[in-house]
């Protein structure tokens, strides 16, 4: 929203034209449930729910609920809570409107026993013009212990754009035993632009952003709150609400201090109005204790711990506050600040201004806040910079906390519900339990279908621009970013989104970790699926490697490089946001998992000259080559289609220039791969790459680990043992089992020598990555070839080859390479055509 819009809004609000008559509710049904007769509750009439006059607009679903009396009520209990209506099967009420908008919907329990009955053993949902709102809900289960003789009361403020509103209870239990009840029911037209859907503040590590919609959420109330005041009841609320003090909520009590006024607040500038909260609300408030010169000394605020329902981003509240300058003696001399769960959420309330210059002129302002595991919604004023030293307060009226109920959780539940409801009226006819089965299997094909397919929740942003706090102190300053000025920053994620797209960096879709941190698997907002990777949180360690990354991936696109989807910088994470690579590292395919089918000879090959290219692009597409520095079989991934790409560019570092020969780095990179060159003279060079290639090369035809330290000394390094058996030419005694009898001898021999060169011991004798390439291409060639002529080396094959990539594959293997023998010996025992024929099906695959 730009500002002109905000603007918009607030010109808006001064003009609500305001009125002393008490509220209408255009719809009003007050419904005393499971009962014939009329009960009053705070001077309103609840009708009789099964007083046969009252039908014409109400209706009742299912004859197979029953009227239930209490028939021992304890003195003074009010009639409504002496009956209830028991839901043995699904059934519903259904309210005919006069007019869409904003409801109230409240429902009343109270427990009690009869015939055979104990309320508190339900177990039920409810839902409310199709959304779910309240599921296997149990009064005793949700509620503590002492509250048995007071009525629970649910209330949710809704949007309903229909002339019919349907409310269905469903016991947990369909099978006839478990059952739901209800004691009252409300539901009445909510004031005009009770929730608007601009201007609402988002709140979080983000920043402050503007939350759009809210009023297609289904709000449900958690706790009301008369700061500074007493219990308010539907007596002395123009929307029968209840307000609690906030004296149990109240953290540091010195800290704060009550302030009452005598005077009615005025409504005329500050755009709340007596629906938005009633007079008293605004009378009352709490201030710093300036009284206190200990206190005062040193800088407070003054806190509320509100429990909440806890549970990451996808639980998320409104947070509404009430304030009204009932303590300035003058304009402008009260700036604040605003902070929830320790974000700030609004820098520098000027009061005075908002009210256009106006004392006691009540405004609230909406902010919408996800909760975080600690289940507490942590709301604090304190001064503001711009408050002078003398006059330092801050001051809070009220607050309402309601949860935004997670509307697309019912999604699901829509579509089946005209049905079910048409079922279940077949199935009362034919007394079907087929029909219950039907309900049942429809209910889990939606279940499953909601569960293949979690939904994020959108962030209502401007897409991935860094949000500014707002600085100003006059609404007129509030501004947001255009998504135009941001086409450069088109790589930058705001926290928020990498947030929802991990679910709050659940430990579940952790996918890796290293060094660096965790990388976790999520979903952006667009679908794409991602691999998030975070930096430890709060550590700047590993900060040049970061931007490292980000510098040289966001310059690079390779087919056979892991493209860098996006980076978040923001509250000191480090995160860097890839595509995510479906089959993951080539390491767990490679020593994959029990029942996995083993990578074909012709599937590594493929691999490996995929990364050859990537390593290729790396270090000759630009114009000052990229080092990769840390090459292993957990940094070549592989797609969906096995497909490898190179990964983990942290600690890349750009190549020598052309004047020079190497780059002195410190040594990074990983046991087992390391070059020992480099390791010796802390010189870097592609050729570096090479050396960790050449054991990854290993790594793939043997499926053993670079390092093994539980095996013999000789056995442990990779590199050096394959050497040895590649030396002696015997190479194929200790290749994957599963490979046995499945590669072609001139290809595992071409094989053999690129690995080999790469792990010369001098830098200058391997070959550059292109080389290695072609040798691998090669080796592929040598392994499809439809009619291998001769089983063994064959020199003269390979030399037809060469004038092909003459430039690239070594000519004329040394003799010490000579395997023919060798190779003899050990397929002697296969037969010419068993052994194609066992390449054919491998291959035909
Ligand atoms: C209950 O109140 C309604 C509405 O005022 C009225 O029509 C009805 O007759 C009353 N029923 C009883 C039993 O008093
Ligand atoms: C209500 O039913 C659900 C589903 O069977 C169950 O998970 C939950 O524990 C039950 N709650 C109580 C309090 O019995
Ligand atoms: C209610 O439960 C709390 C702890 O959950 C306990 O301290 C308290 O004594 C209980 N009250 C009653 C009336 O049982
Ligand atoms: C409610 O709104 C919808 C569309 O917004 C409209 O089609 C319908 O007629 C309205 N119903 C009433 C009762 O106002
Ligand atoms: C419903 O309740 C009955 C009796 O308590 C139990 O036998 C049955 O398993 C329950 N069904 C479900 C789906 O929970
Ligand atoms: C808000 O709701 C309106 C009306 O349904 C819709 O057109 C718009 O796309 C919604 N905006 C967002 C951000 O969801
Ligand atoms: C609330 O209403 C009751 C009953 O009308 C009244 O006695 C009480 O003074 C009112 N309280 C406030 C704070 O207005
Ligand atoms: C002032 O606050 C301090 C706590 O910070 C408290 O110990 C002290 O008793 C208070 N003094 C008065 C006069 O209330
Ligand atoms: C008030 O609380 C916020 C958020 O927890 C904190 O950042 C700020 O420093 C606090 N101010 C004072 C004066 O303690
Ligand atoms: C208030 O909530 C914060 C944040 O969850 C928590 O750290 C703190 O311990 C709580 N304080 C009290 C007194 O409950
Ligand atoms: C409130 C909310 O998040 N609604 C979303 C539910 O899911 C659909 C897609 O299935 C989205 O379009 C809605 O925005």
């Amino acid at each position: 929203m730009d500002t002109k819009n905000l603007i918009l809004h607030f010109i808006f609000l001064i003009f609500i034209p305001f009125s002393f008559s008490s509220f209408i509710p255009i719809d009003n049904y007050l419904l005393n449930c499971g009962s014939n007769t009329n009960s009053t509750l705070f001077n309103r009439l609840f009708i009789g729910d099964d007083d046969k006059t009252n039908k014409d607009s109400i209706f009742l679903s299912l004859d197979k609920s029953i009227s239930l009396t209490n028939q021992n009520p304890s003195p003074n209990l009010p009639t409504l809570y002496q009956s209830a209506r028991i839901f043995t099967k699904m059934g519903s009420y259904r309210f005919m409107l006069k007019q869409n908008g904003t409801f109230f919907v409240r429902f009343h329990f109270f427990t009690f026993k009869a015939q055979g009955f104990d309320l508190k053993d339900a177990n039920f949902s409810v839902m409310v013009g199709g959304k779910l709102v309240m599921s296997n809900f149990n009064v005793n289960f949700k509620h503590s212990n002492d509250s048995t003789n007071d009525a629970i009361i649910k209330e949710f403020i809704l949007k309903v754009e229909s002339n019919l509103l349907e409310i269905v209870f469903r016991p947990v239990n369909d099978s006839g035993f478990g059952f739901g009840f209800v004691n009252g029911i409300e539901v009445f037209s909510a004031p005009e632009d009770f929730v608007v859907d601009y201007g609402t503040r988002f709140v979080g590590p983000f920043g402050v952003k503007e939350y759009k919609n809210l009023s297609y959420n289904v709000l449900e109330t958690i706790h009301r709150i008369n700061v500074g005041g007493m219990t308010l009841t539907p007596f002395n609320d123009t929307l029968w609400r209840t307000w609690i003090p906030d004296k149990d909520f109240l953290i540091f009590k010195e800290a704060a201090k009550t302030v009452v006024s005598t005077h009615t607040p005025d409504y005329q500038k500050g755009g709340a109005t007596r629906e938005i909260a009633p007079d008293s609300v605004y009378m009352t408030a709490q201030e710093m204790n300036r009284d206190n010169q200990s206190i005062l000394a040193s800088q407070f605020n003054i806190t509320w711990n509100f429990t909440v329902a806890s549970g990451g981003v996808r639980v998320r509240h409104l947070v509404r506050l009430h304030f009204c300058d009932i303590v300035s003696p003058a304009l402008n001399l009260l700036y604040f600040d605003v902070y929830i769960n320790g974000y700030s959420a609004y820098k520098d309330v000027d009061l005075s201004s908002l009210t256009f210059h106006m004392l006691g002129s009540p405004l609230y302002v909406d902010f919408v806040v996800d909760s975080d595991d600690s289940g507490v919604i942590q709301i604090s004023v304190g001064p503001s910079d711009l408050s002078s030293s003398m006059r330092k307060n801050a001051i809070l009226n009220g607050a309402e906390i309601m949860k935004l109920v997670n509307v697309n959780d019912s999604d699901s539940i829509v579509a089946p519900r005209k049905k079910r409801l048409v079922l279940v009226l077949v199935g009362s006819i034919f007394g079907g339990i087929v029909v219950l089965l039907l309900v049942v299997a429809v209910f889990v094909v939606c279940w499953r279908c909601r569960k293949k397919k979690p939904k994020l929740r959108s962030v209502e942003s401007v897409g991935w621009t860094p949000l500014r706090v707002f600085g100003g102190s006059s609404l007129s300053r509030m501004s947001y970013p255009s998504p135009s000025s941001y086409g450069h920053f088109s790589l930058k994620i705001a926290f928020a989104d990498i947030q929802l797209a991990t679910n709050n960096f659940d430990e579940s879709l952790i996918i890796g970790s290293g060094g660096f941190g965790m990388v976790y698997k999520g979903v952006l907002r667009d679908g794409v699926k991602v691999a998030v990777k975070r930096g430890m949180p709060g550590s700047r360690q590993g900060l040049p490697e970061f931007q490292s990354e980000i510098t040289i991936l966001s310059k690079i696109r390779h087919r056979h490089l892991v493209s860098l989807v996006g980076f978040c910088e923001e509250n000191s994470e480090m995160i860097l946001v890839y595509e995510y690579v479906e089959k993951g590292p080539l390491k767990d395919l490679l020593y994959g998992s029990e029942g996995l089918q083993p990578l074909s000879w012709k599937q590594r090959l493929e691999i490996c000259i995929g990364a050859a290219r990537g390593l290729h692009y790396l270090h000759t597409g630009f114009s000052q080559g990229i080092i990769h520095r840390d090459i292993k079989s957990t940094n070549i991934l592989l797609d969906e289609n096995y497909v490898a790409k190179v990964a983990d560019f942290g600690l890349s570092r750009s190549g020598p220039c052309i004047n020079e020969t190497h780059v002195s780095t410190n040594v990074k990179g990983s046991f087992g791969y390391l070059d020992p060159e480099y390791f010796r003279r802390q010189q870097l060079t592609d050729k570096s790459d090479v050396y960790s290639f050449g054991v990854v090369l290993f790594e793939v035809l043997c499926v053993r680990p670079a390092v093994d330290p539980r095996l013999d000394r000789e056995q442990v390094n990779l590199a050096e043992w394959a050497l040895q058996w590649q030396r002696k030419g015997m190479l194929e005694h200790i290749i994957d089992p599963y490979l046995v009898g499945k590669i072609k001898v001139s290809s595992l021999k071409k094989f053999g020598e690129t690995a080999e060169k790469c792990l010369a011991e001098d830098g200058v004798d391997r070959p550059s990555m292109g080389d290695v390439l072609w040798n691998l291409e090669y080796s592929l060639q040598l392994q499809e070839r439809d009619q291998e002529v001769n089983v063994t080396y064959d020199d003269s094959i390979d030399n037809a080859e060469l004038n092909v990539t003459s430039s690239i594959i070594p000519r004329n293997p040394p003799n010490s390479m000579r395997i023919e023998g060798d190779y003899d010996n050990n397929y002697s025992n296969v037969s010419a055509t068993k052994f194609f024929s066992q390449l054919m099906t491998s291959d035909g695959r």
